[in-house]
């Protein structure tokens, strides 16, 4: 038989004043994150790793199921073998795997198939989605609405860490299978992202960007 089991829960009810205040806060804070590229080497306390991936698996997930692990790589002989293998599949990518629009697209970004970020950051943090688990028994158990779930874990893992006063990328090298194998993760495990983590270069430059407006991307119903 199903237990069900419900506890209250509340949040204060806030003026708006206060309203408009946190989420013009917010606002502000979360625009100031950008994608960085240069990292500094400047160590990252494993703590406070494990508590950033703490707060990206708070994130909801379908049926509560959180279809994710996070693997945290600080070992400069791992992130190497990572680096080589991304690099390998990256300058497929670069010369010929990618459409020509698509390149056009990344020149004002500058990127090349050179992934130095991967062995400077001091941290790496590989994201993994479960299309199903397995219990200690061998049993399989289905897992739903696994890539909305894994995306909104990779969501609030890119705000923790930009929160803490760090920079990351979310770097996507395709296709990224190796990751399961330099990581010796199980066949139910699938690589979603990769995102080194750590604080910008000194010299640290960005692409001007600029982010759409209000009226760009809300529609309103009233
Ligand atoms: N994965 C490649 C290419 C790339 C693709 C997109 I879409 C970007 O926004 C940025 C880069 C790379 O990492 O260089």
């Amino acid at each position: 038989m199903n237990e069900k089991k419900f506890i209250a829960y509340s949040r204060p009810i806030i003026s708006e004043d206060e309203l408009k205040n946190k989420t013009t806060a917010c606002f502000q804070l979360m625009n100031e994150r950008r994608s960085v590229r240069e990292f500094s080497d400047k160590k990252v306390p494993k703590e406070v790793i494990e508590q950033i991936i703490m707060t990206a698996s708070s994130a909801p997930s379908g049926a509560h199921k959180q279809p994710w692990i996070f693997c945290a790589v600080s070992d400069t002989e791992t992130k190497k073998q990572i680096r080589e293998a991304a690099e390998k599949e990256e300058f497929e990518n670069y010369h010929g795997r990618m459409s020509e629009e698509w390149l056009k697209d990344l020149e004002k970004f500058d990127t090349d198939w050179v992934k130095e970020f991967i062995t400077k950051a001091p941290w790496l943090i590989v994201i993994f989605k479960k299309s199903y688990d397995v219990l200690p028994d061998g049993t399989k158990t289905k897992n739903y609405y696994v890539q909305e779930s894994v995306g909104i874990a990779a969501g609030f893992l890119i705000s923790a860490i930009h929160q803490a006063g760090l920079v990351t990328l979310t770097h996507t090298p395709s296709p990224m299978n190796f990751l399961q194998e330099i990581l010796k993760r199980p066949e139910n495990e699938k690589p979603f992202l990769l995102l080194p983590v750590g604080f910008p270069a000194e010299n640290c430059i960005v692409p001007e960007l600029k982010r759409k407006s209000s009226g760009e991307v809300i529609v309103f119903f009233e």
